[in-house]
């Protein structure tokens, strides 16, 4: 190794990629130089730094070219705002994309070191809740992939998602440092840094024209630094840049302090404006409607448009052609206090008039809404919004005023039509950020076709009405590169043998799969491709849980944010019953199944926490219970993430997909599971339904009522009781958890469950599906006893997948919705 050491030092700083002996070299060289660290004392986690710093390299040249492509054609560039986004380990994804992963593998065993074990020294950048977040990583793997000029903003989060760990069988929550090791891969901008505004008050006067002008003054102020992450594209020159901002105090705040002598008090509000990025807030359905929260959202929002007009203003004399060039979307309504922030840039300081500053406002962006939970869709308090953003308040008024009267126009004499439409809800006195992020769009999406039809019918009629070109239909996507590509290797290999590549790039091509189905030399090699992607799942498994697990079990498997609407509780209830009938032998030859349930609850949604507690006691109980050992074993799988989504996914036969029909915009996991060959048990809710029509109705489970057979039950008045009276499968499962029959040492524990089930109406419809869902379950036994037969359907899901790419999502809002090109690259 000296020797080698000595080399590399002698040598220059240029590594050739394509050659796994000057990786090497180029390695010891940035060990030395970058990292600081003694090769011959390296570990994995210098080694992995010295990897990144080396690969830093390539993303910086590949992100010049991208931004030079972008000055140099001018075409119209896409800024998607999102609060979260994630992103997933960079690493591997970064070889991936440049087609280094055997050469570095190489060069790093010549060194004595795993890229697998160098590859999780990276911590999971966790910088978002859920679905939505993934949805905005999908989408810039896949703008860099296909050449559109995609830009990332949003918030540098000091603490991200919070990480899980089950304690006495309750979740506990512990903050996520993710950037305690360093980031090695983001690049700071201390140059790329801009004001953002709060409080103080507005004063307004005629300019020299004679023009009314208003100026916010008094205002406490904060810096927003940005922090670049460069998303690869497969195989692609081109790369999106994720502007992250960070929250520092500006000096102007302290001085006032320091000249009252007051040091202390100046560090204490220093630490305080820190505070806006120092935390993601861990909530994905419920709005808490906290001051910082709206802080948060302005203060990325405000950073991000004054950075989106100086790139304009580079190569542009003004701004009257913002619209032509530029379109923005909002990842939900999170960012839409960007519809009056642009406005109030474009009049207050670049001096436009209204009329021209609106037009251009509702040309530029757009609004994706991702929720149909009322308790989801935010609203601000006028009295707070007055307080932290006067003049924005001002400006929605005035949106508010010119919107009312097109209302009146269109509605005439329809005060009730007024008063839904209206930005303001009179009633609470708070400001409807879904209105408002209409009304500033030029298109509003939904994320499903079910998902969208709802919308337009059910939520914004009138919108709808008013506006017949604005809404359209999205359906989600995902990367096939992390989620297929990435995450199951043994799989991809299998199918580019059969098919070659060109699906890593157009997940159509898997369309050439589907006679393999019928092809048992085929079959028996997917076959022992899952076993071995179950196996791993196993080992992952056992040793987070301490229970054995038997690959060769039915591995069903729900992941996802816990959530009544998400029905983990059906499962569970599917699970009890499955139990008893085990226990009483009235299974005649039982098919063996391991139930895997994960997700991360909001740490302050006590039903949610209380669900996972009750599948620890139900897990623990069952396991330990010999009558029924082999045929049936729960687990939950602790820290649902990114990382390990990536090994849970490929070692599913069954996804769970079984919301309440009408309640799941679109779901995504339901796309990853059939793109690795699972089975999806599922509502007729979200994509599910696409992907239904997408697979067969035979190579899907579909169970339960439907949107409007719930809407039809509630309106006729739902009986949970009468329900259980019928069904005496049911009223036993419910009695056994009612009565503590799991947690014998406090038998009281989930009345709270048994509360929401009958005494809260079951909103969510668990017990009116329970019989469905058994019948179903009872179909994908039946199915799963005869492995050639399971296996044709699955490889069937795969080949039929073609349309769940967020390639496709992404063409489509580029034609549709964006207008934007690809490069010339
Ligand atoms: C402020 C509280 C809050 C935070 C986040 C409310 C709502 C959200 C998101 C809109 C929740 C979310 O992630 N929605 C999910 O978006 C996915 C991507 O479109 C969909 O696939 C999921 O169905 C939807 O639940």
């Amino acid at each position: 190794m000296d020797h080698l050491v000595k080399e590399a030092l002698e040598g220059e700083f240029r590594v050739n990629l394509h050659d796994a002996d000057s990786i090497r070299r180029g390695l010891i060289s940035y060990m030395v130089r970058v990292v600081g660290h003694d090769p011959l004392a390296a570990g994995p986690r210098q080694w992995f730094q010295a990897l990144a710093h080396m690969l830093k390299g390539i993303l910086s040249e590949r992100g010049m070219g991208t931004s030079r492509a972008q000055y140099g054609q001018d075409t119209r560039r896409v800024y998607y705002l999102s609060m979260e986004f994630l992103t997933g380990r960079r690493l591997k994804k970064h070889l991936l994309d440049f087609g280094l992963e055997e050469n570095v593998r190489e060069a790093l065993a010549s060194l004595g070191q795993d890229l697998d074990v160098l590859a999780k020294e990276e911590a999971d950048p966790a910088l978002g809740n859920g679905g939505l977040g993934r949805l905005a990583a999908c989408f810039l793997d896949s703008m860099a992939t296909h050449r559109y000029p995609g830009h990332g903003y949003g918030i540098h989060y000091e603490f991200g998602m919070f990480s899980q760990t089950i304690e006495d069988g309750q979740q506990v929550e512990h903050p996520d440092s993710w950037l305690h090791g360093g980031n090695p891969w983001e690049f700071l901008r201390h140059s790329v840094t801009y004001p953002v505004r709060f409080n103080g008050r507005i004063v307004c006067f005629k300019d020299e024209k004679g023009h009314e002008r208003c100026e916010w003054v008094d205002t406490n102020d904060v810096h927003a630094v940005a922090h670049d992450m460069k998303i690869t594209g497969f195989d692609s020159p081109a790369i999106s840049n994720l502007r992250l901002w960070a929250a520092r105090a500006t000096n102007d705040f302290d001085l006032r302090f320091f000249n009252e002598g007051n040091y202390i008090e100046a560090v204490k509000d220093k630490t305080t404006s820190e505070t806006l990025s120092k935390v993601l807030y861990p909530m994905d359905s419920t709005v808490l409607g906290q001051e910082l929260r709206l802080k948060q959202e302005y203060f990325f929002v405000s950073a991000s448009l004054q950075d989106i007009i100086a790139r304009h203003l580079r190569v542009h004399n003004d701004l009257h052609n913002f619209h032509e060039k530029i379109a923005i979307q909002l990842n939900d309504t999170h960012p839409a206090l960007a519809v009056p922030e642009l406005m109030r840039l474009l009049m207050d300081v670049h001096e436009m008039e209204w009329d021209e500053a609106w037009a251009i406002t509702r040309e530029t962006f757009c609004y994706t809404n991702h929720t149909l939970l009322p308790e989801a869709l935010e609203t601000w308090p006028v009295g707070m919004l007055e307080h932290v953003l006067p003049r924005h308040l001002e400006i929605i008024y005035l949106i508010n005023h010119d919107h009312l009267q097109q209302v009146r126009f269109r509605f005439p004499g329809e005060m009730e039509v007024l008063r839904k439409m209206s930005l303001v809800d009179e009633d609470t006195q708070r400001i409807r950020m879904a209105h408002l992020a209409i009304v500033g769009s030029k298109r509003v999406n939904g994320v499903a076709a079910l998902h969208t039809k709802l919308l337009r019918e059910k939520v914004f009629p009138e919108f709808d009405a008013m506006y017949p070109n604005r809404f359209v239909n999205v359906t989600n996507g995902v990367t096939q590169r992390r989620w297929l590509l990435q995450c199951n290797p043994k799989l991809s290999d299998l199918i580019s043998e059969a098919i070659g590549d060109s699906w890593k790039t157009d997940l159509t091509a898997l369309h050439a799969l589907e006679p393999l189905a019928e092809d048992a030399a085929f079959r028996e090699r997917f076959n022992a491709i899952k076993l071995a992607n179950k196996e791993r799942l196993a080992r992952h498994l056992e040793t987070r849980t301490g229970f054995t697990l038997d690959p060769t079990s039915m591995f069903d498997v729900q992941v996802k944010r816990i959530h009544e609407y998400k029905r983990q509780l059906l499962n569970l209830l599917h699970v009890i019953h499955r139990y008893v009938q085990l226990r009483e032998g009235r299974i005649a030859n039982p098919v063996p199944r391991t139930v895997v349930i994960g997700g991360k609850a909001a740490p302050g949604y006590y039903l949610a926490k209380q669900i996972i507690r009750l599948i620890g006691d139900v897990a623990l109980t069952i396991n330990n219970d010999r009558a029924v050992n082999d045929t049936l074993k729960l687990v939950f799988l602790p820290n649902y993430n990114v990382s390990n989504a990536e090994i849970t996914i490929p070692g599913a036969n069954l996804s769970e997909q079984i919301s309440t029909a009408g309640t799941e915009a679109s779901g995504t996991g339901n796309m990853k599971f059939a793109l690795n060959g699972a089975l999806t048990i599922g509502t007729l809710d979200g994509a599910n339904i696409e992907i239904k029509e997408e697979v067969g109705d035979d190579n899907i489970f579909i169970f339960g009522l439907t949107t409007e057979q719930v809407q039809e039950t509630k309106r006729k008045g739902y009986n949970p009781w009468k329900v259980v009276e019928h069904d005496a499968d049911l009223r036993r499962v419910v009695d056994m958890i009612s009565s503590g029959y799991f947690n014998p040492q406090q038998v009281n524990r989930y009345n709270s469950i048994r509360d929401t089930l009958f005494d809260g109406g079951d909103q969510y419809m668990v017990l009116a599906d329970f019989r469905a869902y058994v019948e179903a379950q009872a179909h994908v036994d039946d199915l799963f006893t005869d492995s050639d037969a399971w296996a044709r359907k699955a490889i069937l899901n795969v080949a039929r997948m073609g349309l769940f790419s967020s390639d496709r999502s992404i063409h489509t809002y580029a034609r549709d919705i964006w207008g934007a090109k690809q490069m010339d690259l």
